[in-house]
C-alpha cells in the first residue's frame, strides 16, 4: 500500500527547500536499481519483501530478462526527517557504457547523486566516468559503498581485513575526484589572474565537500568522502540495511559514555578505545590495536552475519534480536532459507532507505541552493560568456536562484529527453470503474437492440406485409448504421488509444507550469539578443498565437503535466519550481532535448556533455518492401525516444541506425520491430566506420629489404590512372594541378602529421570548431566567454609545443594554419605554404580588428577551404574521412584579372577601369558556360589536388578501437585470451586485484571484430568474464591495402596475388562494395587452366 498519496506529494513540490533532486549513478551492476527498491519500499509502493527482487525501476521487459537498466527513469518519494517533511525525486540511472547518454539526460535534471560502489569490484570504468559527469554539471555527490555482505561471504574477509579493504576503496575512488578537483584547479587558475590565491578562506562549520563552490571558498580537505563528514554510507543493498557512522555514534554515546560528535569524528580512522581509561586514543595501526570501526562496527555485523547466515545459531540470534529491540516475524523466524531471516533482521535494525534518505536530505542541496557558477554555466551555450548575454537574459540568473513559482516568475523549464510510453498506460485512459448512470444507460441501450433484433426477425417472416416490412427496414437500417458508426467511434478510439506517446522528461527551474499553459520552445540555436533587436521580447505567451513559428523559436500549449512515478504518471493540475516532472503534448516540437519558457529573453541550455559517441551503425530494410512508410515512421519515433541513437538516410538511400554499442543497437532494434514501426524488418551487418590516412614512406618491404628511396611514388601506386592533362606529380611528390578553364594552377603536397599531433586535434575537436568559426567570421571574438578563450590559447600551446617536439620540419606551421577539416573542426590541417599569398592564420582572428579581405586572392579563400573539407570528407580509399593528415598548399598561380571579374556587373566596377573590366566579364561569361562558376572549379581542383596528393603518399586505413576491461579468474584466463587474439586483440595490461583472485585485464580490439565479443566471452569463460567496451581510438592497420609483391622475394614469398592476408585489403574492399565503388577484384584467374584431376594424372 502506498503511504503517501499524490495530493501530499502535490503539496510537497510547492516547497523548494524540502525537495532533493538526486540521481543514482554507478557502474553496471553494482546496485543502482537494488538501492532504489529499498528506497521505494519505504514509501509503500513495492513491498518490502520484494525489494532487490523486483526491480521496480526496471519497467521494460528487456531490462528485466537481461538484468540491466537501459533507460533512466524518476520516481517521487516521501521522507520525514525531524518532524519535516521532505519530497525526493530519485532518478535511477543506467550503468552500462552503452547507455551513458541516459545518465547525462539524468544528471542534468538533478542537484545531487548517490555514487554506489560496488567494495568487491571497486572503482570500474564507468565510476570515473559518473564521476566526471557529476563534476561537469556541478553536482554534488555521496558515497554508498554497496554490496558489503559480499565481503563477509564470498571473500570471507575477517573485520579487521575488511576495514583495510574499505579505506582501500574509498582511497580510490578520493583519487578519482582529486584528479578531477586538480584538473580544474589548473584550469582555473589558468583564467585567474597572478596573485589572487591568497585569497584562499577556510571553510568554517561542516566540512561537506561541495565542487560547485569556487575554488577560492573551498580547501581541498572537504573534497574527498569521508564517513566522519557523514558523506559515506556502508550498505548491502541485497539485505536492505545501510548505515552511516552517525547511526553508530549515537547508539555508543549513551552506552560508552562518550559524546556523539567525538565518536563521529573517531569512528572512522586510526582510533582505538583505551578500555582502562575509556578513553579514545590515536594510532590503532601502530600499537595493533583494534579501530573503533572495526571493534565497534564490523564486528557486531560480522557475528549477525555468522549468527543467522552462516551458523544458524537459533540461541545467539534470539539474543541479538532481543538486545536490538526488534521484532520478527515468525514467518521470517523460521524460513527455510537463513538469507531471509538475516534481512528482516538487518532491515530492521539499519533500515537502508532511511540511511540514504537521511544523508540525501541532509548533505544533498535543495533546488533553492543553486549557485551562481552553475547557472551561468547553463545559461551559456555553445562557448558563449555570461557577460556577453543580453542585460534581461542576465536578469533571469535571479529567477533561477530564486526557484519562485509565483505567477510573475518566468518559468523556464529544460527538457532532457523525450520517452515514449504506451498511451493505454496515461492516467486520462486508464480504465476506470463505471458510474451506476453509465452501467443504467449501457443496460437501456442493450435493451433496445434486442429488441430491434427482434422486430427484424418478425418482419422477415412477414413477407406479405409489405407496407410493415419497408417501416422496419428502414429502422433496421438505422439500428445498423448506428452500429457500424459506434463501432468505427470506438475503433478509431481503439487505434487512437493503441499508439505510443511520447512525454518530456523535464526540470522546472522557475515559475509554474499549469496544463493547457502556452509556451515557448527555444532551439538549442535560439539567441535572445536577435528575439530583443526584432522585438520579440514585448510578445508574451498570451499574444502567441500573432507570432509565426520560426526556425529557433515554436510555441505550442502544453497537454498535461505529470508527476512521474516509476512505471506510472499521475496527472497534475500544476508543477511548480524545483521539481522533476513530465510534459505531454511536445512531440511536435521537441525532437530530443529543448528549452521552454513563457519568455523568449531565456537562452537556450547547454547541451548536456554524452560521453558515449554514436560508432556502431547498421542498414535496416522492412522485409516486405510495402512497409516502407511503417519503418520510416518508425525510425523518426526511434529517432525521438532515444537521446543518443542516430537515425539517418544515406546518399545511396539506405536507411540506417547509428547507436553508441551492441547492446544498444539491440534495444533499438527491438523498440524499433515491436513499439515504433512494428513490422518485420531485416538487418544489415554492421557497417564499421574507418579513416583513411597517409604514413612516412616505409623503409623496408614487406621481406624486410631496403627500399630504394627513388622508386617511393612509383611504387605506391599505378600513378597512371591519377594522371591526366591537367595534372603534374613531381618526385617528391608535390600534385601541380589545373583549374578547368585553366586560368589558376595550385601545388598541393600531402604529408602525414605527426601522430600525438593529430590526438590533440581529435581531443579538442569542440574548441577547434570554435576557433574555426571565429576565423570564418560567423562568430564575433568579442561574444567568445573567457573559459572558451582560454582553453583556446591552452590548445594553441599545446598545438605549438607538439608541433616543436616534432621535429624542425614543423617549426613555422603554427602560423600557416589557415583550416582544418573535415567539417571545420577534424583532425586534419590545410596549410598556406604559398610564398607571396599573405593571409592571417587562423589563430589571429582571436585579435580584434584583423583584415578580412586584404588581398585580390582572398576572394578565393573560401572556395579553397571547402574544396579541403571536401576532400578530408570522403578520402580516395572507400570514401571514409581523413584523419593526421596535413595538406600543404605550395603555389597558387591565379590569373587575377581574368576571374576576379567573374559576377560583377560593370555597374559595380569602378569607373577607371570600366573597358578592361567589360572585356574579362565577357571572357568570363563564356568561361562560365563551358566550365561552370569559378568558384566552383577552384573547390573541385582543390578537392582533387587533395586527393591524388593523397595518393602518391603511402596511404593506409585507420581501425576504431574498442578498449576493454575484463575482470575474471585466473581459470578462464587462458580461454578469454584465445577469443581475444582470434578477434585481432591485443592484450595491454594484466593486473591481479590485491587480496582477490581477480584480474583485471585491460585490451584493446578493432571494432569490426567486436560484434558478439561479449557474447562469446561470457560463453566460453561460462559467464565469469563480461567486458565492457568503449570506444578508445584510432589505430593505423599495418598492412598497406594497395601493395602488391613486386621484388622476387615477395612473390616468393606471397605469392602472385598477394591476397591471403592483407586485412586492410579486406576492410576497405568490404567498404568499397557496400558503397557501391569499383572493387578491383580478380575472381576467376586462369580460366584455360582449371581441370579435374584424374587420378591417374
Ligand atoms: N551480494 C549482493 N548483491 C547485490 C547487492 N546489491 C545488488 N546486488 C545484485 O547485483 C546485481 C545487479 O543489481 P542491479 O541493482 O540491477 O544493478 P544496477 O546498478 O542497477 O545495474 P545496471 O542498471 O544494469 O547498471 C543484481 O543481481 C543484484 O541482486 C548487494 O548489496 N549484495
Ligand atoms: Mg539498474
Amino acid at each position: 500500500m502506498r503511504t503517501t498519496t499524490s495530493q501530499k506529494l502535490a503539496a510537497l513540490q510547492h516547497n523548494p527547500a524540502n525537495i532533493r533532486n538526486i540521481c543514482i549513478l554507478a557502474h553496471v551492476d553494482h546496485g543502482k536499481t537494488t538501492i532504489a527498491d529499498c528506497l521505494i519500499a519505504s514509501n509503500g509502493i513495492i513491498s518490502q519483501r520484494l525489494a532487490g527482487k523486483l526491480r521496480y525501476m526496471d519497467s521494460r521487459e528487456d531490462e528485466q530478462i537481461r538484468g540491466i537498466t537501459m533507460k533512466s527513469s524518476a520516481i517521487s518519494l516521501h521522507f520525514i526527517k525531524d518532524q519535516k517533511d521532505y519530497l525526493v525525486n530519485l532518478i535511477d540511472s543506467p550503468g552500462h557504457v552503452d547507455f551513458s547518454s541516459e545518465v547525462s539526460t539524468a544528471v542534468r535534471l538533478c542537484d545531487g547523486a548517490l555514487i554506489i560502489v560496488d567494495v568487491v569490484e571497486g572503482v570500474c570504468p564507468q565510476t570515473h566516468v559518473v564521476l566526471r559527469q557529476a563534476w561537469l554539471e556541478n553536482i554534488k555527490p555521496v558515497l554508498v559503498l554497496n554490496k558489503i555482505d559480499r565481503l563477509i561471504t564470498e571473500l570471507k574477509y575477517s573485520p579487521m581485513e575488511a576495514h583495510l579493504h574499505l579505506q582501500q576503496i574509498l582511497e580510490q575512488v578520493n583519487a578519482v575526484t582529486g584528479a578531477l578537483f586538480a584538473s580544474d584547479v589548473m584550469e582555473k587558475s589558468a583564467s585567474k589572474s597572478n596573485g589572487n590565491d591568497d585569497t584562499t578562506q577556510q571553510t568554517t562549520g561542516e566540512q561537506v565537500y561541495d565542487w560547485s563552490a569556487g575554488l577560492e571558498e573551498t580547501d581541498d580537505s572537504s573534497l574527498y568522502f569521508s564517513p566522519d563528514q557523514g558523506n559515506v554510507i556502508f550498505a548491502s543493498a541485497i539485505d536492505g540495511w545501510g548505515f552511516s557512522i552517525s547511526h553508530f555514534a549515537d547508539m555508543y554515546a549513551s552506552k560508552l559514555n562518550i559524546k556523539a560528535d567525538i565518536l563521529r569524528k573517531t569512528l572512522w580512522g586510526d582510533f582505538y578505545l583505551n578500555t582502562k581509561t575509556k578513553r579514545i586514543m590515536k594510532g590503532a595501526q601502530n600499537k595493533a590495536k583494534k579501530p573503533l570501526f572495526v571493534q565497534f562496527v564490523l564486528e557486531n555485523l560480522w557475528s549477525v552475519y555468522e549468527a543467522v547466515q552462516i551458523r544458524r545459531d537459533t540461541d545467539k540470534i534470539e539474543k541479538i534480536v532481543k538486545s536490538l529491540n526488534l521484532k520478527i516475524s515468525n514467518r521470517d523466524a523460521r524460513h527455510n532459507d537463513g538469507r531471509i531471516h538475516l534481512q528482516a533482521i538487518c532491515n530492521q535494525w539499519l533500515p537502508l532507505s532511511k540511511a540514504i534518505l537521511s544523508m540525501v536530505v541532509d548533505k544533498l542541496p535543495s533546488p533553492f541552493d543553486i549557485n551562481e557558477e552553475r547557472v551561468e554555466k547553463l545559461m551559456c551555450s555553445g562557448g558563449r560568456s555570461f557577460d556577453s548575454l543580453p542585460p534581461q537574459t542576465q536578469e533571469l540568473k535571479k529567477d533561477f536562484q530564486a526557484c519562485s513559482a509565483s505567477s510573475e516568475a518566468p518559468t523556464i523549464i529544460y527538457i532532457s529527453k523525450m520517452f515514449q510510453v504506451d498511451k493505454k498506460a496515461l492516467p486520462q485512459n486508464r480504465q476506470r470503474p463505471l458510474t451506476h448512470e453509465e452501467i443504467q444507460q449501457k443496460r437501456e441501450l442493450a435493451r433496445q437492440k434486442h429488441a430491434e433484433r427482434l422486430a427484424n426477425a418478425s418482419m422477415d417472416t412477414n413477407n406479405e406485409k409489405s407496407e410493415e416490412k419497408s417501416s422496419a427496414t428502414v429502422s433496421g437500417d438505422q439500428a445498423a448504421a448506428a452500429v457500424s458508426g459506434e463501432v468505427q467511434e470506438i475503433a478509431e478510439k481503439v487505434k487512437d488509444e493503441n499508439g505510443e506517446t511520447f512525454i518530456a522528461f523535464a526540470r522546472i527551474f522557475s515559475g509554474c507550469v499549469k496544463k493547457g499553459q502556452k509556451i515557448f520552445i527555444l532551439g538549442p540555436k535560439h539567441d535572445p539578443s536577435k528575439a530583443i533587436l526584432q522585438g520579440e521580447e514585448a510578445i508574451s505567451t498570451e499574444t502567441l498565437d500573432k507570432m509565426e513559428n520560426t526556425k529557433h523559436i515554436a510555441h505550442t500549449t502544453i497537454d498535461e503535466v505529470y508527476l512521474l512515478m516509476g512505471r506510472e504518471l499521475e496527472s497534475m493540475e500544476e508543477i511548480p519550481a524545483g521539481n522533476v516532472f513530465g510534459i505531454s503534448g511536445l512531440e511536435d516540437h521537441v525532437l530530443k532535448s529543448a528549452t521552454a519558457s513563457n519568455t523568449v529573453v531565456c537562452p537556450p541550455f547547454t547541451e548536456m556533455a554524452f560521453e558515449a559517441a554514436a560508432i556502431v551503425r547498421v542498414a535496416v530494410e522492412p522485409t516486405h518492401a510495402a512497409d516502407m512508410p511503417s519503418l520510416v515512421k518508425g525510425m523518426k519515433l526511434l529517432n525521438q525516444a532515444d537521446s543518443c541513437v542516430e537515425t539517418l538516410v544515406q546518399e545511396t538511400g539506405e536507411h540506417v541506425i547509428v547507436a553508441a554499442g551492441e547492446v544498444h543497437l539491440q534495444r533499438c532494434l527491438d523498440d524499433l520491430r515491436d513499439r515504433f514501426a512494428k513490422i518485420e524488418i531485416s538487418v544489415s551487418a554492421p557497417i564499421i566506420p574507418f579513416r583513411e590516412t597517409i604514413i612516412p614512406p616505409p623503409t623496408i618491404d614487406m621481406v624486410n629489404e631496403v627500399i630504394d628511396c627513388e622508386n617511393q611514388i612509383q611504387r605506391n601506386r599505378n600513378l597512371d590512372e591519377l594522371l591526366d592533362e591537367d595534372t603534374e606529380i613531381m618526385p617528391d611528390g608535390l600534385v601541380k594541378m589545373q583549374t578547368a578553364n585553366r586560368q589558376c594552377s595550385i601545388c598541393m603536397r600531402a604529408i602525414p602529421l605527426p601522430e600525438p599531433v593529430t590526438e590533440l586535434l581529435e581531443i579538442n575537436a569542440e574548441v577547434i570548431k570554435v576557433l574555426d568559426k571565429v576565423a570564418r567570421g560567423k562568430m564575433d571574438e568579442g561574444r567568445l566567454s573567457s573559459a572558451m578563450l582560454e582553453k583556446i590559447m591552452e590548445f594553441r600551446k599545446t598545438l605549438e609545443r607538439t608541433f616543436q617536439e616534432a621535429g624542425k620540419k614543423w617549426k613555422n606551421t603554427m602560423g600557416e594554419i589557415w583550416s582544418f577539416g573535415p567539417r571545420h573542426c577534424g583532425p586534419n590541417i590545410l596549410l598556406n605554404r604559398i610564398a607571396d599569398y599573405k593571409r592571417p592564420s587562423v589563430w589571429d582572428f582571436l585579435e580584434e580588428g584583423v583584415e578580412r579581405t586584404a588581398s585580390a586572392l582572398r576572394e578565393f579563400d573560401n572556395s579553397v577551404i571547402s574544396g579541403f573539407q571536401l576532400a578530408t570528407l570522403s578520402g580516395p580509399m572507400c570514401d571514409e574521412p581523413m584523419m593526421g593528415v596535413c595538406f600543404a598548399m605550395e603555389g597558387w598561380d591565379i590569373n587575377v584579372s581574368k576571374v576576379t571579374a567573374k559576377d560583377k556587373t560593370p555597374r559595380e566596377t569602378p569607373q577607371a577601369g570600366q573597358n578592361e573590366i567589360t572585356n574579362a566579364t565577357s571572357g568570363n561569361a563564356e568561361g562560365v558556360e563551358r566550365f561552370g562558376p569559378f568558384s566552383g572549379q577552384m573547390i573541385s581542383t582543390v578537392k582533387d589536388a587533395c586527393k591524388v596528393s593523397f595518393q602518391v603518399q603511402p596511404q593506409r586505413l585507420c581501425a576504431a578501437m574498442y578498449k576493454c576491461d575484463i575482470q575474471a579468474t585466473a581459470d578462464v584466463l587462458g580461454r578469454m585470451y584465445a577469443v581475444i587474439s582470434k578477434r585481432n586483440g591485443r592484450i595491454l595490461q594484466e593486473e591481479m586485484k590485491e587480496g582477490t583472485a581477480v584480474f583485471m585485464v585491460k585490451a584493446v580490439l578493432p571494432i569490426a571484430e567486436s560484434f558478439g565479443f561479449a557474447e562469446e566471452i561470457r560463453k566460453r569463460t561460462s559467464g565469469q568474464a563480461s567486458p565492457q567496451l568503449f570506444f578508445s581510438h584510432w589505430e593505423i592497420v599495418a598492412s598497406d591495402p594497395f601493395w602488391v609483391p613486386s621484388t622476387e622475394e615477395e612473390l616468393l614469398h606471397f605469392g602472385e596475388k598477394a591476397d591471403s592476408d592483407n586485412q586492410a585489403r579486406k576492410y576497405m574492399d568490404s567498404v568499397r562494395r557496400r558503397k557501391g565503388l569499383h572493387v578491383e577484384e580478380k575472381i576467376v584467374e586462369h580460366a584455360e587452366k582449371q581441370r579435374t584431376l584424374g587420378k591417374n594424372k
